[in-house]
């Protein structure tokens, strides 16, 4: 199997630290001493950086870094019985905000392959729905803004678009598998084209155990609902970045909520919505405002918890409405 291996300036941009100071650590301490390629380079490996980034987090909480060394065999120890990512609250607000600047950096080169070990870094430090509203949705909102003020060309923004949503794509069939009957269809209509908060969506669902059919961006409205007519989920998440005009979207949605089964529901969630809540709300669809996530999508790794437990269909919070039931 081939280990994927950092260099030393990677290793210091994705962690937030200089390479001087790894040089020193190394020198002084002897700690982490990488492998070295053919030509001298110091190859870092995926434990390497674990160890480097626990380190980090003790001397970031003020632990003198000469009485962090007598405890490496214990962190190394722990690391070797848990290999799980840490929750990103155990990710120092630093070391996510090195993440980000290590993604925008490499989608500023032009640099593909820097951008892909930016995050594979991030997914492998934080747990998938973590990772993504605590780098990439703020990562991809930055790529908009810099777009839009022209420092980021359109290549750039598809390049660091490409690498965040292979790596969702790919998070999205790693999942659990579903533990009960429960389906959810994740589509964009008509014309949207932005599907990153829908993948996001689209992970979440699959967290909390439900079976996923994800459609992604611009599937066409008649197509949808012939295929809620033909396997029709508990759930039909929708993601807009704008609101459709408010004719189109009321005739849209009484369309699909006509073709869902009695006990079906719409969910609606995106910049546009968010933009947007009362329009979406006389759809009476379930409106979506994150960081008010409804359960089960509010807590997806405790909820995968009680899902072995017990069955219980998704509820729209009380306050609101159930989308039309009635055909
Ligand atoms: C990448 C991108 C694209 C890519 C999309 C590729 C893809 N596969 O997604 C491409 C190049 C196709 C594109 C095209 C366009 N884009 Co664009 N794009 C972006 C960009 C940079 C990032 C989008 C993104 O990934 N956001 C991050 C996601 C994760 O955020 P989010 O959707 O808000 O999701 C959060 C919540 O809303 C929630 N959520 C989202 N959906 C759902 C769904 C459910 C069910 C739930 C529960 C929750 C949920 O989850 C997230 C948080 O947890 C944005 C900038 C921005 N600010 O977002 C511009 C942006 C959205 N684009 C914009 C524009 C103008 C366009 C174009 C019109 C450009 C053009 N002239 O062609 C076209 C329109 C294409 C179309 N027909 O839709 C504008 C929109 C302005 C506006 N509101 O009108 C933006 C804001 C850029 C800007 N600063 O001006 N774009």
């Amino acid at each position: 199997m081939i280990r994927p291996t950092y260099r030393i300036h990677q290793v210091a941009e994705l962690l937030g630290v200089s390479a001087l100071r790894l040089r020193t650590w190394e020198r002084r301490y002897g700690l982490v001493v990488p492998h070295r390629t053919a030509s001298g380079y110091r190859a870092y490996t995926h434990e390497d950086m674990a160890l480097l980034e626990q380190v980090m987090a003790l001397t970031e909480a003020g632990t003198a870094i000469s009485a962090v060394i007598p405890l490496l065999p214990a962190l190394r120890k722990a690391m070797r019985d848990d290999g799980a990512p840490q929750s990103a609250a155990a990710v120092s607000a630093r070391r996510i905000a090195a993440f980000r600047a290590a993604i925008l950096d490499a989608g500023a080169r032009s640099d593909q392959a820097r951008a892909e070990v930016a995050l594979d870094r991030v997914f492998a430090a934080m747990p998938a729905v973590e990772a993504f509203e605590q780098v990439v949705v703020p990562v991809q909102r930055e790529v908009g803004a810099r777009w839009h003020d022209a420092s980021v060309s359109v290549a750039q923004e598809h390049l660091v678009t490409h690498v965040v949503r292979t790596r969702l794509v790919s998070r999205l069939l790693a999942s659990p598998p579903p533990r009960r009957a429960r389906r959810v269809i994740c589509a964009c209509l008509g014309e949207e084209a932005h599907d990153i908060g829908l993948l996001g969506a689209a992970l979440r669902f699959a967290q909390a155990r439900f079976s996923v059919t994800y459609l992604g961006a611009q599937t066409p409205l008649g197509d949808l609902l012939a295929m809620l007519s033909q396997r029709p989920p508990q759930i039909l998440a929708l993601s807009f970045s704008r609101p459709p005009a408010p004719r189109v979207l009321r005739t849209a949605m009484a369309a699909l909520a006509r073709a869902l089964p009695a006990k079906g529901q719409i969910w609606v969630g995106g910049a546009g919505v968010e933009a947007h809540p009362a329009l979406f709300r006389s759809t009476m669809a379930e409106v979506v405002l994150p960081p008010e996530w409804p359960s089960p999508l509010a807590d997806p790794l405790s909820a995968a918890g009680r899902g072995a437990r017990r069955a219980r269909a998704p509820r729209p919070p009380a306050s609101r409405a159930a989308p039309p039931r009635s055909r």
